[in-house]
Protein backbone atom coordinates (compact mmCIF):
# COMPACT_ATOMS: atom_id res chain seq x y z
CA UNK A 1 0.00 0.00 0.00
CA UNK A 2 2.79 2.76 1.12
CA UNK A 3 5.01 1.22 -2.17
CA UNK A 4 1.78 2.00 -4.32
CA UNK A 5 1.34 5.34 -3.10
CA UNK A 6 5.20 6.22 -3.17
CA UNK A 7 4.81 4.91 -6.81
CA UNK A 8 2.28 6.99 -7.75
CA UNK A 9 3.41 10.56 -6.43
CA UNK A 10 6.64 10.01 -8.38
CA UNK A 11 4.47 10.01 -10.94
CA UNK A 12 2.81 13.01 -10.28
CA UNK A 13 5.97 14.46 -9.67
CA UNK A 14 7.85 13.83 -13.21
CA UNK A 15 4.39 14.81 -14.82
CA UNK A 16 5.19 18.51 -13.25
CA UNK A 17 8.08 18.71 -13.64
CA UNK A 18 8.11 18.27 -17.42
CA UNK A 19 4.66 20.34 -17.90
CA UNK A 20 6.80 23.15 -16.16
CA UNK A 21 9.93 22.63 -18.46
CA UNK A 22 7.47 24.55 -21.28
CA UNK A 23 6.08 27.68 -18.99
CA UNK A 24 8.22 29.56 -21.20
CA UNK A 25 6.13 29.17 -24.03
CA UNK A 26 3.81 30.73 -22.90
CA UNK A 27 0.60 29.19 -24.19
CA UNK A 28 -1.44 26.16 -23.38
CA UNK A 29 0.88 23.23 -22.51
CA UNK A 30 -1.29 20.70 -23.35
CA UNK A 31 -0.77 21.47 -27.16
CA UNK A 32 2.49 19.78 -26.27
CA UNK A 33 1.54 16.45 -26.48
CA UNK A 34 4.35 14.20 -27.13
CA UNK A 35 4.03 10.54 -28.01
CA UNK A 36 6.96 8.24 -29.37
CA UNK A 37 6.17 4.89 -30.16
CA UNK A 38 8.99 2.13 -31.33
CA UNK A 39 8.89 3.50 -34.42
CA UNK A 40 10.37 6.68 -33.73
CA UNK A 41 7.85 9.07 -34.67
CA UNK A 42 7.22 12.26 -32.16
CA UNK A 43 3.96 14.25 -32.95
CA UNK A 44 4.10 18.05 -31.52
CA UNK A 45 1.99 20.39 -30.86
CA UNK A 46 -1.00 18.84 -32.83
CA UNK A 47 -4.43 21.17 -33.03
CA UNK A 48 -7.02 21.38 -35.49
CA UNK A 49 -9.51 24.02 -36.10
CA UNK A 50 -13.25 23.31 -34.46
CA UNK A 51 -15.45 23.82 -37.99
CA UNK A 52 -16.61 27.08 -38.51
CA UNK A 53 -20.19 27.48 -39.11
CA UNK A 54 -21.60 26.28 -42.74
CA UNK A 55 -17.71 24.91 -43.49
CA UNK A 56 -17.15 21.21 -44.76
CA UNK A 57 -13.38 21.17 -44.03
CA UNK A 58 -11.06 22.63 -41.56
CA UNK A 59 -7.31 22.57 -40.99
CA UNK A 60 -4.98 21.24 -38.43
CA UNK A 61 -1.06 21.24 -37.69
CA UNK A 62 1.91 19.78 -35.81
CA UNK A 63 5.03 18.79 -35.77
CA UNK A 64 6.84 15.68 -36.93
CA UNK A 65 9.82 14.20 -35.87
CA UNK A 66 11.86 11.27 -36.86
CA UNK A 67 13.95 10.22 -34.24
CA UNK A 68 15.36 7.43 -36.34
CA UNK A 69 17.63 7.04 -38.58
CA UNK A 70 16.39 6.12 -41.75
CA UNK A 71 13.42 8.37 -43.66
CA UNK A 72 9.57 7.85 -42.60
CA UNK A 73 7.05 8.18 -45.29
CA UNK A 74 3.63 9.09 -43.98
CA UNK A 75 0.45 7.81 -46.32
CA UNK A 76 -2.48 8.68 -44.77
CA UNK A 77 -4.13 10.20 -40.90
CA UNK A 78 -7.00 9.66 -39.05
CA UNK A 79 -9.21 11.75 -36.33
CA UNK A 80 -11.35 9.83 -34.70
CA UNK A 81 -14.89 11.01 -34.86
CA UNK A 82 -13.88 12.43 -38.30
CA UNK A 83 -14.91 10.46 -41.54
CA UNK A 84 -12.02 12.06 -43.53
CA UNK A 85 -8.71 13.31 -42.71
CA UNK A 86 -6.14 14.26 -45.87
CA UNK A 87 -2.59 15.63 -45.79
CA UNK A 88 -2.36 18.68 -47.55
CA UNK A 89 0.39 21.08 -49.39
CA UNK A 90 0.11 24.73 -50.62
CA UNK A 91 2.04 24.72 -54.18
CA UNK A 92 2.57 27.84 -56.75
CA UNK A 93 1.25 27.26 -59.87
CA UNK A 94 0.88 30.38 -62.20
CA UNK A 95 0.68 32.82 -59.78
CA UNK A 96 -1.96 31.11 -58.10
CA UNK A 97 -1.63 29.26 -54.63
CA UNK A 98 -3.72 26.15 -54.33
CA UNK A 99 -3.60 23.46 -51.93
CA UNK A 100 -3.39 19.55 -53.40
CA UNK A 101 -3.61 16.42 -51.41
CA UNK A 102 -0.14 14.69 -50.70
CA UNK A 103 -0.04 11.22 -50.73
CA UNK A 104 3.33 10.39 -49.56
CA UNK A 105 5.25 12.71 -46.93
CA UNK A 106 8.32 11.87 -46.03
CA UNK A 107 9.94 12.81 -42.85
CA UNK A 108 13.63 12.73 -43.28
CA UNK A 109 16.11 10.71 -41.28
CA UNK A 110 16.71 12.67 -37.94
CA UNK A 111 14.48 15.23 -39.56
CA UNK A 112 11.45 16.83 -38.65
CA UNK A 113 8.24 18.36 -40.77
CA UNK A 114 6.36 21.26 -39.48
CA UNK A 115 2.73 21.83 -40.84
CA UNK A 116 1.59 25.28 -40.99
CA UNK A 117 -0.22 27.62 -42.59
CA UNK A 118 0.34 28.43 -45.96
CA UNK A 119 2.27 24.59 -46.07
CA UNK A 120 1.24 21.36 -45.09
CA UNK A 121 -1.76 20.73 -42.72
CA UNK A 122 -4.04 18.59 -41.95
CA UNK A 123 -7.78 18.93 -43.71
CA UNK A 124 -10.47 17.23 -41.63
CA UNK A 125 -13.83 16.62 -43.62
CA UNK A 126 -17.03 14.65 -42.64
CA UNK A 127 -17.56 15.06 -38.89
CA UNK A 128 -19.24 12.21 -37.40
CA UNK A 129 -18.63 13.54 -33.91
CA UNK A 130 -18.73 17.62 -33.59
CA UNK A 131 -15.49 19.25 -32.61
CA UNK A 132 -15.62 21.15 -29.54
CA UNK A 133 -12.93 23.63 -28.57
CA UNK A 134 -10.55 22.20 -25.77
CA UNK A 135 -11.33 18.78 -26.73
CA UNK A 136 -8.54 16.35 -27.49
CA UNK A 137 -8.87 13.51 -30.32
CA UNK A 138 -7.48 10.93 -30.85
CA UNK A 139 -4.60 11.20 -34.44
CA UNK A 140 -3.34 8.21 -36.09
CA UNK A 141 -0.75 8.38 -38.58
CA UNK A 142 -0.24 5.45 -41.08
CA UNK A 143 3.39 4.98 -43.05
CA UNK A 144 4.22 2.62 -46.15
CA UNK A 145 5.75 0.51 -44.35
CA UNK A 146 1.58 -0.83 -42.63
CA UNK A 147 3.39 0.61 -39.21
CA UNK A 148 1.25 3.69 -37.59
CA UNK A 149 1.88 5.82 -34.40
CA UNK A 150 -1.14 6.92 -32.56
CA UNK A 151 -1.01 9.95 -30.74
CA UNK A 152 -3.48 13.19 -30.05
CA UNK A 153 -4.24 16.09 -31.34
CA UNK A 154 -6.08 18.89 -29.66
CA UNK A 155 -9.74 21.26 -31.12
CA UNK A 156 -8.40 24.36 -30.93
CA UNK A 157 -10.57 27.81 -32.21
CA UNK A 158 -10.12 30.36 -34.94
CA UNK A 159 -8.61 32.77 -32.69
CA UNK A 160 -6.60 30.49 -31.02
CA UNK A 161 -5.11 28.90 -34.15
CA UNK A 162 -3.86 32.53 -35.27
CA UNK A 163 -2.81 33.40 -31.67
CA UNK A 164 -0.08 30.88 -31.90
CA UNK A 165 0.88 31.69 -35.67
CA UNK A 166 2.66 34.25 -34.70
CA UNK A 167 4.87 32.86 -32.40
CA UNK A 168 5.68 29.28 -33.62
CA UNK A 169 9.30 28.55 -33.19
CA UNK A 170 12.10 26.44 -33.57
CA UNK A 171 13.58 23.27 -31.04
CU1 LIG B 1 -6.08 21.86 -47.44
Amino acid sequence: MRKAFAFVSLLSLSFFGAAHNHQHDGHDHHQHQVVQDSVGLQVNKAKIRAFLPAAKSTAGYMTLHNNTDKPITIVSAKIEGLGRVEIHEHIHSNGIMKMQPVKALIVSAKGHVEFKPGGYHLMGFDPKIKLKVGETRKLTLYFSGGEKVESTIKVVSLKDEFSNESHHHHH
